[in-house]
């Protein structure tokens, strides 16, 4: 039986991605090399400092940890600059009523972020009252595909790990869904998402229950 959806935030719940693409485009560029979007794909789901040892590589340069730190933090900076000025439209068609149609057949609802910013995020949208537990990047130490976050999401709510259902957008979220032994809703394409155990294209595609029929 079906207990808790867990989910992933960036691409699942929010399109935050083009924030991201945005400041680090801006860090690259002051670096003295660009970043396109084709790379900015492989950053989704990402650390943050994950991400920038992925683009320094990407543009041949190689820094301090310190030089790193003080970096990721000024792209930071400049990422939340856009995060401040989300409102209740910034959330992905569908999401609100899917998070509160899954409250009202007793389904429990955490967030399995690798975002430091997340409970910001969810504040900001107006969606955070509707999630009953937050694990984000401030409390995980090891990236998915590593199924710590899940892990965590699921003793949060106090639900077993194979009653969870995984939302997620990337491949290695699914893999880290699957590694916790719960089933995953893959949110976007077939090529992409095939390991994953039912694939939409977005929450306004399927209703709570339905998603739960077919999974099953
Ligand atoms: P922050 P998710 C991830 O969110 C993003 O996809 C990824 O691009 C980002 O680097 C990461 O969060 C860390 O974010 O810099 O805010 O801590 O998809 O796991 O919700
Ligand atoms: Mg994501």
């Amino acid at each position: 039986m079906i207990k808790a959806f867990l989910f992933d935030l960036d691409g699942v719940l929010v399109d935050t991605a083009v924030f991201h693409y945005k400041a680090w485009k801006r860090l690259a560029n002051q670096l003295g090399f660009d970043i396109d979007e084709e790379f900015n794909e492989t950053l989704k789901g990402i650390s943050r400092m994950d991400s920038l040892d992925a683009i320094l590589k990407h543009g041949g340069v190689s820094l301090s940890q310190e030089e790193k730190e003080k970096y990721a933090k000024i792209k930071n900076d400049w990422y939340l600059e856009l995060v401040n000025q989300m409102t209740v439209n910034d959330i992905l068609p569908g999401v609100e009523t899917f998070l509160k149609e899954s409250r009202s057949i007793g389904i429990k609802i955490a967030l399995g972020s690798a975002s430091k910013n997340a409970s910001l995020i969810l504040e900001k949208t107006g969606i955070l009252v509707l999630f009953d537990a937050i694990i984000d990047g401030n409390h995980v130490s090891r990236s998915k595909p590593d199924p710590e976050v899940f892990l965590k999401g699921a003793e949060a709510l106090g639900v077993e790990n194979d009653a969870c259902v995984v939302f997620e957008d990337a491949y290695a979220g699914v893999q880290a869904a699957k590694a916790a032994n719960m089933l995953a809703v893959g949110i976007g394409s077939e090529e992409v998402l095939h390991n994953a155990d039912l694939i939409t294209k977005g929450l306004n595609e399927m209703s709570p229950s339905e998603i739960i029929t077919k999974i099953l």
